[in-house]
């Protein structure tokens, strides 16, 4: 059976996790403690990087959330969450990768002042700026559609949902972007999003680690 490596507060195993859901594939879920279970060599022989998530299939090792989603649709293609025209596949992609290279390392700076660790104002309102420019960014290319790409759910939602819901707890309103918030409300009724949400005490008790890798790493 298909091994999953996660932590329940990680949004990075969050993204894989629902996407196992959706597609409603066997797995057996391997906890992995982040107050240095990561760091273990047991661990370390799954991912050198000593991260979550990871996917072991058959014996086939897979790192990096993204690099998972599309190994899972690759290999269980049923039911789809990657479209097949070009223009979708280039929106789900686009949404993808903005949500993982300029909307989550905007979150760092700002985790860190909801944890109580110093940050340079400069790049406070970098992030600040940089997290509104993208909300903009995916409230006009949704659209008034229920998801990102029509009517159907797909690793675009996926990606930036595991983001997106949590920005009001920075302080940014969905409230001035009507079309996200009505997106985000819709994701939280899909029961793969209700299965996965973390508990707030599971929240509350990883705050340390979270605190102790925000101070290693960023
Ligand atoms: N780019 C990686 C990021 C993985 C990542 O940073 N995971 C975090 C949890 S959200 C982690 O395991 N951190 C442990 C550490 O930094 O020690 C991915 O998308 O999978």
């Amino acid at each position: 059976m298909l091994k999953f490596y996660y932590n329940p507060v990680s949004v990075n195993a969050r993204r894989v996790w629902v996407a196992l859901r959706e597609k409603q594939i066997p797995f057996e879920p391997i906890l992995v403690n982040l107050d240095g279970d990561q760091l273990d060599r047991d661990f370390s022989a799954i991912n050198p990087l000593q991260r979550v998530p990871a996917i072991e299939d058959n014996g086939f090792r897979v790192i990096e959330s993204l690099a998972i989603l599309d190994y899972l649709e690759a290999k269980y293609p049923t039911p789809p969450l990657m479209p097949s025209n070009p223009e979708d596949i280039a929106k789900v992609r686009m949404v993808e990768m903005v949500a993982l290279y300029e909307l989550q390392p905007a979150t760092f700076p700002l985790t860190r002042v909801l944890l109580g660790l110093d940050v340079d104002d400069r790049k406070l309102d970098a992030a600040r700026e940089r997290v509104t420019t993208v909300m903009q960014f995916y409230e006009d290319l949704l659209a008034g559609r229920s998801y990102f790409v029509g009517e159907e759910i797909t690793l675009a939602d996926i990606v930036a949902g595991t983001l997106v819901p949590a920005l009001p707890m920075f302080g940014f309103s969905l409230d001035v972007y009507p079309h996200l918030k009505a997106w985000s409300e819709h994701l939280a009724l899909r029961a793969s999003w209700q299965q996965t949400t973390p508990l707030p005490e599971v929240v509350e008790a990883a705050l340390p680690n979270m605190r102790k890798i925000l101070e290693r790493r960023f």
